[in-house]
């Protein structure tokens, strides 16, 4: 047991000196040992030490407490302070949710009543703003165009002009000052290879692959410039060859030359999600399709069946209801027709008959539609951008009305567009600019 002890304490007590020289009797103390042995006076100084330290820790404990406690009013200005903080931050994040939730709501609300608007009290401000070409002034340079004729905006909102008489493509980027030549020759030449072209008329870019599709009139064929080629292939019709035949279109009238002052051509094209090519063979007053990959021959979709067309122009396809619009210059009307049917519909104008009242046109050219099915027609010898709405024979004229260079004007629409926001872009083919009309 001692030797335990010595070990387990290590503490000597024959070093002390005190201890040594007053040696304690234990007999004395009848056997029990408290604070006068050797050991038990070691342990009974610790316990003293022990009560000491915790009472002294005690009091410092109390008089912290007491120093605290004279910095209550603090405490509670911290306590009060958070509490305050969070409670705000709950209420902020759900007050938050409540409106998000309210507004999700509310949006579902008016989309659809967004959907039952009337359509046909669509306008669109008179006042053009101009941004392609100069008005007035026909040129080569990249902020110039000759007679623009078909436009094309495709799903970025860029704009492709096909430049008639400068015998080129031109690309405008949305808000652009230039134009870009992206097929044909940048300074205006003409020619029958396969990186020129000869009086591009229409335009189409398909959705899918961003390729370029051009009625290559002059030539008497359909090009396609695959997006970013510099030069293109033919994809209908002969070139240098134009004639009536299945494998050909575009034919020269001498007519149209004299009358018109240009040659006779292809004025419309659309190709549809399946890259099959329709095309207004104009001077054929026929509408043809080619099937995707097959130059050999196309079909007649409609033709001059007992006269009932004279220079097929504008084409719109309605892939969903599986019809074709189709303008007809020479007899004044717009034809509607499921594919595949003999006999189309006249949707407006009166077959025949032209005139400037709003049931009448002069040499329609360039259509489209929208998504709600108002048909928007470039009323070209009018001057006039005129809209049907559906199942009406009656036309709102939306832009122009009289012939001249003023911004209120227009003189010779060939083409129209409308972008994703239903703006209204107008080739005004005589001014030499493209005229945009904001929606209202
Ligand atoms: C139409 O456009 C012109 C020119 O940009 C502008 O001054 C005018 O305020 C517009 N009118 C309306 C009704 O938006
Ligand atoms: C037009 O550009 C083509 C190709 O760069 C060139 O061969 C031709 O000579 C140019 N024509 C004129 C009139 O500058
Ligand atoms: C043109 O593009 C189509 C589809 O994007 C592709 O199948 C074809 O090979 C391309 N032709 C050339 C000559 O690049
Ligand atoms: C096609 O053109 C030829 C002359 O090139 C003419 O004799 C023929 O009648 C035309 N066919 C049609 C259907 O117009
Ligand atoms: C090409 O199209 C024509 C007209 O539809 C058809 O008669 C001909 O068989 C087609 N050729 C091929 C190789 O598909
Ligand atoms: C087609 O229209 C032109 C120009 O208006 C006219 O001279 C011609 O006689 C018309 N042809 C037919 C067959 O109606
Ligand atoms: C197509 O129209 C013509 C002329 O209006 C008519 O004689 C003919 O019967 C019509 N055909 C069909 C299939 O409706
Ligand atoms: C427009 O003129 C034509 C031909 O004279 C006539 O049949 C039609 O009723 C007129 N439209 C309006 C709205 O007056
Ligand atoms: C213009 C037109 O006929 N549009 C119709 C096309 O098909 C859809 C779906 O059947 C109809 O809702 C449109 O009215």
């Amino acid at each position: 047991m001692a030797t335990r002890s010595k070990s387990s304490i290590r503490l000597d007590i024959n070093q002390l000196p005190e201890m040594k020289s007053k040696p304690i009797d234990k007999d004395k103390l009848g056997g029990r040992r408290y604070c006068f042995g050797q050991w038990d006076f070691c342990l009974c100084i610790l316990l003293l030490i022990g009560v000491a330290t915790a009472v002294s820790i005690s009091l410092g404990v109390i008089l912290s407490l007491n120093k605290n406690n004279d910095m209550g009013p603090s405490t509670t200005a911290l306590t009060s302070v958070t509490t305050t903080a969070l409670t705000s931050v709950t209420t902020t994040a759900m007050t938050s949710v409540t409106t998000t939730a309210m507004t999700s709501v509310t949006t579902t609300a008016m989309t659809s009543i967004t959907t039952t608007i009337d359509a046909c009290s669509f306008r669109w401000n008179l006042t053009g703003i101009t941004v392609a070409g100069r008005t007035g002034i026909n040129g080569v340079l990249s902020d110039q165009l000759n007679s623009p004729y078909g436009i094309f905006i495709d799903l970025n909102n860029d704009l492709y002009v096909a430049d008639y008489n400068n015998h080129r493509i031109q690309k405008w980027l949305n808000g652009a000052s230039t134009g870009t030549t992206i097929a044909g020759l940048t300074n205006g030449t003409s020619g029958l290879t396969s990186n020129q072209l000869y009086y591009p008329s229409a335009i189409y870019v398909d959705r899918k692959n961003q390729n370029l599709y051009i009625d290559d009139s002059g030539n008497h064929r359909v090009q396609l410039w695959n997006n970013s080629a510099t030069s293109g292939t033919t994809v209908a019709g002969i070139t240098g060859n134009g004639g009536n035949g299945s494998n050909q279109v575009g034919s020269w009238l001498l007519f149209v030359i004299i009358t018109y002052n240009v040659p006779s051509f292809i004025y419309g094209i659309w190709v549809d999600s399946n890259e099959n090519i329709y095309v207004t063979d104009r001077d054929n007053h026929r509408v043809m399709k080619w099937t995707s990959g097959n130059i050999s021959s196309g079909t007649i979709v409609v033709d001059q069946r007992n006269g009932q067309l004279n220079m097929t122009y504008g084409i719109y396809l309605d892939e969903v209801n599986n019809s074709v619009y189709i303008s007809d210059f020479g007899t004044n009307i717009i034809m509607k027709l499921v594919l595949g049917a003999s006999n189309g519909t006249i949707i407006a104008g009166i077959s025949g008959t032209s005139g400037s009242n709003s049931t009448l046109m002069n040499g329609p050219s360039s259509i489209t539609l929208d998504q709600y099915g108002n048909l928007y027609v470039a009323d070209s010898q009018n001057h006039r951008v005129q809209m049907f709405c559906p199942n009406s024979l009656s036309g709102i004229t939306i832009v122009g009305g009289s012939s001249g260079l003023g911004s209120t004007q227009l003189h010779s629409p060939l083409g129209l567009a409308l972008d994703s926001n239903l703006n209204l872009y107008v080739s005004d083919s005589k001014n030499h600019r493209i005229q945009k009309f904001m929606k209202l």
